[in-house]
C-alpha cells in the first residue's frame, strides 16, 4: 500500500513481479540490483529466499530509492512471487498492499498455457484480497525473447493484453538486462502519475 508522507515529502510504493515459474522474475531483480544507478550509498540489498535450485521459495525483495520527483523522495520496494503453482498462499501474502505489477511472461511457445494460467491466478488472488485490478497499474514483460522458440509478440498480446484498456508491454531478455529497465521505468512512471501527479493520495 502506497505510503505518502506529506510532511517529509516521501512516497513509498510496492511493485510485485508476478508470472509463471522460471519466467525470469528473480532475474529482473538481480539485474536491477546489479545495474541500478543510485546516489552512492543508498543501493538496497537484494534479499532472496531461494531453494538450492534457485527457485524462489518465498519471495525476493529489493528496495530502491528513486530521485526526487516533484519534491517527493520516492522509494520503491520490488518483490517477486514464487511462480510454482503450489505456492499460492505465499503469492497472496506477497500481493498484499501491492501498488503496481510487472507481469513477467515466458515467451517460449510451450509456456503459453502457463502464462495464461498465471495471469488468471493473479486475477483470482487480487479478488480474494479484495483488490480491484482495474485500479492497479500493471505492465506486461514478454521475457526470454532471445530464445529460438518464442511466440510472436502479436500472439502474446492477443493472449494477455486483450482487454478494453491495453497496458504497456515490453519484450525482454532479462538475463542480459534487455528490457528490464524499460519495464521498471514504465511502471514507475505509472505509479508516480497515480500517486503524485494527480494529487490524490490514497493513504496518508
Ligand atoms: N534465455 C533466457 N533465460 C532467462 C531469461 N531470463 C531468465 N532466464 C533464466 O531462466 C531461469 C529462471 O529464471 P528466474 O528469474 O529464476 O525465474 P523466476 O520467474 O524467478 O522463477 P520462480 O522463482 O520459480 O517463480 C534462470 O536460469 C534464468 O537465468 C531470458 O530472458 N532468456
Ligand atoms: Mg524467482
Amino acid at each position: 500500500m502506497a505510503i505518502i508522507n506529506q510532511a517529509t515529502k516521501e512516497l513509498q510504493v510496492k511493485v510485485v513481479y508476478y508470472g509463471p515459474a522460471m519466467g525470469g522474475k528473480t532475474t529482473n531483480l538481480v539485474q536491477v540490483h546489479d545495474h541500478v544507478q543510485t546516489v552512492a550509498g543508498n543501493k538496497g540489498k537484494l534479499v532472496s529466499l531461494a531453494t538450492s535450485s534457485d527457485r524462489t521459495l518465498f519471495f525476493d525483495f529489493l528496495p530502491i530509492e528513486a530521485m526526487s520527483i516533484k519534491g517527493f523522495k520516492t522509494k520503491f520496494q520490488l518483490y517477486t512471487v514464487p511462480g510454482q503453482v503450489i505456492y499460492n498462499t505465499t503469492r497472496q501474502l506477497v500481493l498484499r498492499g501491492v501498488d503496481g505489477i510487472v507481469f513477467v511472461a515466458d515467451s517460449q511457445y510451450e509456456k503459453m498455457p502457463e502464462n495464461v494460467e498465471s495471469f488468471a491466478n493473479l486475477e483470482d488472488n487480487l479478488k480474494t484480497l479484495k483488490l480491484n485490478f482495474a485500479e492497479i497499474p500493471y505492465i506486461l514483460q514478454y521475457n526470454k525473447r532471445d530464445l529460438p522458440n518464442v511466440a510472436p509478440l502479436e500472439y502474446m498480446e492477443f493472449l494477455l493484453n486483450n482487454r478494453d484498456v491495453q497496458v504497456p508491454s515490453f519484450g525482454s531478455a532479462a538475463h542480459k538486462c534487455e528490457g528490464v529497465f524499460e519495464a521498471l521505468n514504465m511502471i514507475t512512471r505509472m505509479l508516480l502519475h497515480k500517486f503524485i501527479s494527480q494529487g490524490t493520495p490514497q493513504h496518508a
